[in-house]
């Protein structure tokens, strides 16, 4: 089993609302994505990562996401080059953050376009989502770095899904061969050999589950799925995500954990 020890996150700034979305669901009330963002703190500690929380920046309203702005694994760290301009900046103060612990990182450079929120980890191999956001190039200097650390991965095109921003907004890694995916991706032929969980329509938000140290973090409102992973015999954690949500996060957006 995965051992995370850390995570890093950055409350979510004033200006919040003015981030991008594509949800019409409206807009987030920001004593509200605060307090989330506390509860959601407080469950990575019950998972046992000691919890690192960068200051709130102004200058970017999306820089709560933090997922989007680097890859981890245990050997190095890769910053991204997220795929909208308006977020660009926001790895710099990351990459600071990450240079005292990691001693190899590398970056992703023009023209390739990575977030990781397009990027899953399952065990020692990587789906890294080509999506309006990440782009050939980024993916393919992604996997070449990986490849050059030990690990595999596999590429998969989500650009034709509406539904979904990145990849990760459709699936997630449980654990051993097992993967939460919505409809839209059940056939996809980079999971055969894989145990799918498949999402009912209505709770799709809901593939973008977090799975620390044998327990899940999943957003509440889900019953049928909460109900599967509780079958299953996992540990959950459910955490109310509406204000994220509105803002097109979702749990694995909101820190970077090693
Ligand atoms: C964006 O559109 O970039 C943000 N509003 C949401 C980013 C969500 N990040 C993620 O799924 N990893």
């Amino acid at each position: 089993m995965a051992s995370f020890t850390r995570a890093i996150v950055r409350p979510p700034c004033v200006n919040f609302s003015a981030g991008l979305t594509t949800v019409n669901l409206g807009t987030p009330v920001y004593e509200v994505a605060l307090k989330q963002h506390a509860d959601y703190c407080e469950a990575l500690r019950s998972c046992g990562l000691r919890v690192t929380s960068l200051p709130i920046d102004d200058r970017y309203p999306d820089s709560t996401f933090v997922e989007d702005t680097a890859i981890l694994t245990k050997h190095c760290a890769i910053i991204t080059r997220p795929g909208a301009q308006t977020r660009r900046g926001e790895v710099t103060s990351i990459e600071r953050e990450l240079a005292s612990s990691f001693n190899e990182i590398r970056s992703i450079h023009e023209p390739g376009r990575l977030d990781g929120g397009d990027i899953c980890k399952a065990g020692e191999h990587f789906f890294i989502g080509i999506s309006r956001r990440t782009n050939e190039h980024g993916a393919r200097q992604l996997a070449g770095f990986l490849e050059s650390f030990g690990y595999t991965s596999s590429l998969i095109d989500i650009r034709g899904l509406s539904n979904i921003l990145h990849l990760k907004s459709g699936m997630a890694y449980l654990a051993g061969r097992r993967l939460v995916v919505i409809d839209a991706l059940r056939n996809a032929k980079e999971f055969s050999g894989y145990d799918l969980i498949c999402l009912n329509s209505d709770e799709e938000y809901a593939a973008n589950c977090l799975t620390l140290n044998g327990k899940i973090l999943i957003a509440s409102g889900f019953p049928a799925i909460r109900h599967d992973l509780e079958q299953l015999g996992y540990p959950l954690i459910s955490l109310d995500m509406s204000e994220f949500q509105k803002m097109d996060g979702g749990l694995s957006c909101l820190s970077l954990r090693f």
